[in-house]
């Protein structure tokens, strides 16, 4: 799916801004939803929780609803008009003048639809899109449904399940640990296209000696759709464009194969993240997408960018900040990725969700490395229910896999697509086998550009897992020395070497995506213990000593980022604080370590 750019032909209109709001119920909107009453103001994107302080909004369960007229220009008259929604977590049902119009699952990535026909050109509608932010056996991220997880003991005062369904109203309970932020997250807007239009581009970029190539294929849409009635298909036109602006290449036809003399490659900052632009044209329309010449391939152990072995610095993060919530923050977006650099860092995982389309566009032209997460977080058993077989999620997984690769495929900066995040592959590692293992040859089916695939697996029993070693790169979240083994960074590391023993022998490459603990910022021992800066450090000291010795070890990515905003919990301070810097982006000692390790440590070659 194209993001919505202006250019000569195609026009956009920004909807962001205050819209009305109010919160609703369990009970799910139908057909037709209309002649709201009791609204208030609402920022548009911001999720919902933090606008207003009030309980309710920050522990809501069900639907609530947005509302704000939509004008058509006249001057759009005779072009197909579409309304764009980034994101909207978790579940939205949109109306035009009180019809429902569309509706969608999943909180991360877009959706849109056709509004040629429902609001004419100088026209206006009342458009209301409800949200519902529970989250579920069935839904991605997973919320657990009336489990005895959350009351997990027998003392009599403390209720089961039984008794909990006759008092305690029902209420979100996430099985991930980020807040369940939720609203219309990220920008909605309107743009026009002619009535024949291009609806994909795809772009797989490959070395030849010192020249680049650049596979092609331009999807049209609309009247001149292939084999439609109304027309035939105007021809289509690729030209490719340098930095400067220079004609490089280009091509006739909806699919092709086009050369680049001396190409300048994408390289990861600080080396020049080289960008060029595909300009298509089809009957009136026209559509840029910039793109970068690289490759990426798994070798034996190591990770190749560019035919180059590359070693991962740098961390996992979420979209998260103070009043935006999970809405999207362009500003923090670029302190984070200035912070990268600050840091010296190379890459992030967009932990545990897509991102906004914003940020990787960011990291193209800033050179940060991503590997790319969807939402399937908290697959884990529950009072012994196989996750596999209990919980509906199969197909919406699917999709959202497919709706990703389709999302994010042109981008240079995406070296790897990650499956999900910590699913249980102990319990029923067979049914956790078939699962993953069908999932990752559906990955690699629908990226043409064949990235490497895999999922972050959480601290387990790895000899039991039958399904982390089949993946590409292997990506462990560990925490020895923090959640077991705690404060015991001798014994941290006799563990964490008894592992990598084992994953010496698998042939794999191996990054740890997750390690770290929490640190509150300003608790400092000269003796360092849990929840300290220092003990931060020594954890990451000795943790990096022992990876240091491993060749077939390709990457650290830390634990996180930044402190961010969770469910309230005994475990939970005012969230996790696990972050190399504070929520405001304040560096800890942790922060300064690792911009001094890694500005000692190349982008490539580190492990010969
Ligand atoms: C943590 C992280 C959490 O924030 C992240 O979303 C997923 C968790 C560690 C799990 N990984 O809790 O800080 C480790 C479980 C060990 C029993």
């Amino acid at each position: 799916m194209l993001y919505p750019r202006e250019n000569e032909i195609r026009m956009v209109s920004d909807l962001s801004g205050i819209w009305e709001f109010r919160l609703g119920d369990e009970e799910e909107p139908g057909e037709r939803c209309g002649g709201l009453s009791g609204m208030g103001p609402i920022a548009v994107p911001a999720s919902y929780n933090d606008q207003k302080d009030e309980r309710a909004y920050r522990e809501h369960y069900g639907w609530a609803y947005y509302r704000r007229t939509v004008t058509v220009p006249a001057c759009w008259q005779g072009q197909r008009v579409v309304l764009r929604f980034d994101a909207v977590a978790h579940q939205a049902k949109v109306y035009i003048n009180g019809e429902l119009a569309a509706q969608h699952k999943g909180g991360f990535l877009p959706f849109e639809l056709d509004i040629t026909g429902l609001v004419p050109a100088g026209g206006h509608a009342e458009l209301v899109v409800a949200v519902d932010n529970r989250v579920g056996h069935g839904t991605l991220p997973v919320g657990n449904e009336g489990s005895t997880a959350f009351f997990g003991s027998d003392n009599p005062g403390v209720p089961g399940v039984e008794a909990a369904k006759r008092w305690r109203k029902p209420k979100n309970q996430p099985n991930f640990d980020f807040f369940n932020y939720a609203g219309i997250n990220r920008p909605v807007r309107l743009y026009t296209t002619p009535k024949t239009y291009i609806e994909d581009i795809t772009l797989v970029p490959g070395i030849c000696g010192s020249d680049g190539t650049v596979e092609y294929e331009v999807r049209i849409g609309g009247e001149g759709k292939k084999g439609s009635q109304e027309r035939q298909t105007p021809p289509v036109h690729v030209s490719i464009l340098d930095a400067a602006g220079n004609l490089v290449a280009a091509g006739e036809g909806a699919q092709g194969v086009l050369s680049v003399p001396e190409a300048k490659l994408w390289w990861p900052w600080p080396g020049e993240p080289y960008l060029y632009r595909a300009v298509v044209a089809c009957g009136e329309d026209r559509y840029e997408q910039t793109f970068g010449i690289r490759t990426v391939k798994v070798e034996g152990t190591r990770f190749l960018i560019n035919g180059e072995p590359f070693y991962f610095k740098g961390f996992g993060k979420h979209e998260d900040s103070a009043f935006h919530g999970r809405g999207l923050d362009l500003c923090l977006n670029v302190k984070d990725v200035n912070l990268a650099h600050w840091l010296h860092a190379n890459s992030l995982r967009t932990s545990h969700y897509p991102y906004a389309e914003e940020m990787y566009d960011l990291c193209d032209r800033e050179g940060i490395v991503v590997i790319d997460e969807t939402p399937a977080v908290g697959i884990a058993s529950v009072d012994g229910l196989n996750p596999y077989k209990a919980f509906p999620i199969r197909d919406h997984h699917e999709q959202v896999i497919r709706d990703l690769v389709s999302r994010d495929k042109n981008h240079p900066c995406v070296v790897m697509w990650s499956m999900g995040n910590e699913p249980d592959t102990e319990h029923f590692p067979e049914s956790a086998y078939e699962y993953w293992r069908s999932l990752y040859e559906l990955t690699h089916e629908l990226d043409p550009a064949g990235r490497p695939v895999t999922f972050v697996c959480c601290q387990n029993n790895y000899e039991k897992d039958l399904v982390t070693r089949t993946m590409d790169v292997v990506c462990l979240n560990r925490y020895y020395g923090w959640y077991n083994l705690s404060g015991d960074l001798d014994a941290a590391c006799y563990g964490l070497n008894q592992e990598l023993d084992f994953w010496e022998k698998q042939g794999k490459p191996v990054m740890i995506t997750e390690y770290g603990a929490d640190a509150i910022a300003g608790i400092h021992e000269c003796v360092a213990e849990m929840f300290s800066e220092e003990f931060q450090v020594e954890f990451y000291e000795r943790q990096n000593a022992e990876f240091d010795k491993r060749k077939f070890f390709i990457g650290e990515h830390v634990w996180n980022f930044a402190d961010f905003a969770t469910i309230q919990g005994c475990m939970r301070a005012d969230g996790n604080k696990k972050g190399l810097l504070t929520r405001d982006r304040r560096p800890k000692m942790a922060a300064h370590y690792f911009r001094r390790r890694w500005k000692g440590i190349p982008d490539f070659g580190y492990k010969g």
